[in-house]
């Protein structure tokens, strides 16, 4: 959903050679793959978007999978970028990537202040890897590579699968997918069961927000330090499903499911190093951004 947007922007600035190799034609966990992708694209300069990355349910069940791919596909490319020596590499890390306890609103500064939340951990320290290996390559070889930390996204365009997607998918394919059952074959009151107690908070970045600040940051932004990449905001799971359940019209009884973890506490970011260091705010409301979301999942379910 990110690369889509990315790509847009950068044809809106009149870039048109923009390379976005798929997963089926370049499996980037396999070194071969990385090389021929860089013969192939010649690129100049490469945003690191790919990953194998899921919601909590995914990332409890593959924490192998999720810690190597990520770690070969990133240390790979960056290893490749520079041996073919191009002028930028962008590296898009993740929120798990700060300690379970960090004090919201997160600051950069204290990003090594302690061990990720259990659940997210092998994948947050595969991403967090890149950023150690960015400012290794800078002092050794001067290779201008920048890592940015975006925090949970959503948008259209994301996997609403049930076990593997994140909360916002989840919940408005939950609330839409009950309310279109036919009453018939659901004589009893339509039930949604969401994950965990409701008491964790997060933070949700819109996806054309997020696509923004990423090209924002490779037109202008050259320093080693990592760059939180967020709305600035805070809601709890709790009032984040009363939300969505209202704006999808679902007023049913929701069943909390305590079996399944609440991952990280509290999170919300400090967004005010990227405004300083190239201008970016998020402009889209949470309320807008969701009811895009509602009607992209709407419009398009039947293919799900
Ligand atoms: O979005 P999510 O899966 O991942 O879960 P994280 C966020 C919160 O929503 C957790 C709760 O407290 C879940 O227990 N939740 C409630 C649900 N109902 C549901 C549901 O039906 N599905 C899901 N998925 N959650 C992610 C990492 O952590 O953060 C990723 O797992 C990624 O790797 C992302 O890095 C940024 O927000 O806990």
């Amino acid at each position: 959903m990110l690369a889509t947007q990315i790509k847009k922007l950068f044809n809106e600035r009149g870039c048109q050679d923009i390379f976005v190799p798929k997963s089926k034609d370049y499996d980037l966990v396999e070194m071969k793959a990385v090389k021929k992708l860089y013969r192939d694209a010649k690129p100049d300069i490469v945003i690191h978007l790919a990953a194998r990355v899921g919601g909590i349910g995914a990332n409890r069940a593959n924490p192998g999978k999720f810690f190597y791919d990520n770690l070969m596909m990133g240390v790979q490319m960056m290893e490749m970028g520079r041996q073919a020596g191009i002028e930028k590499f962008v590296a898009i890390g993740t929120i798990c990537a700060y300690p379970k306890f960090t004090p919201v609103p997160f600051k950069e500064d204290d990003l090594w202040n302690g061990y990720p939340e259990e659940t997210n951990a092998p994948y947050g320290l595969a991403k967090k890897m890149l950023l150690l290996q960015a400012q290794a390559y800078r002092q050794q070889y001067g290779f201008n590579a920048i890592h940015l930390l975006p925090v949970n996204l959503y948008g259209p365009r994301d996997s609403f699968d049930l076990e593997s997607s994140h909360v916002i998918p989840a919940l408005i394919r939950k609330c839409i997918d009950v309310k279109s059952l036919p009453q018939s074959s659901n004589p009893k009151r339509p039930i949604i069961t969401v994950w965990g107690t409701g008491k964790p908070t997060r933070e949700f970045l819109y996806v054309e927000d997020c696509a923004e600040a990423i090209v924002l940051a490779a037109e202008r932004y050259n320093k080693p330090d990592p760059i939180n990449i967020g709305a600035g905001f805070e809601i709890s799971i709790k009032d984040l499903v009363e939300l969505i359940a209202k704006l999808v019209g679902f007023g049913d009884k929701i069943i909390w499911d305590n079996s399944k973890s609440d991952g990280q506490p509290k999170r919300m970011l400090d967004t005010s190093r990227a405004e300083k260091e190239f201008g970016f705010k998020a402009k889209t409301l949470f309320k807008d951004g969701l009811k895009k979301t509602i009607e992209w999942y709407i419009s398009n379910k039947q293919l799900k």
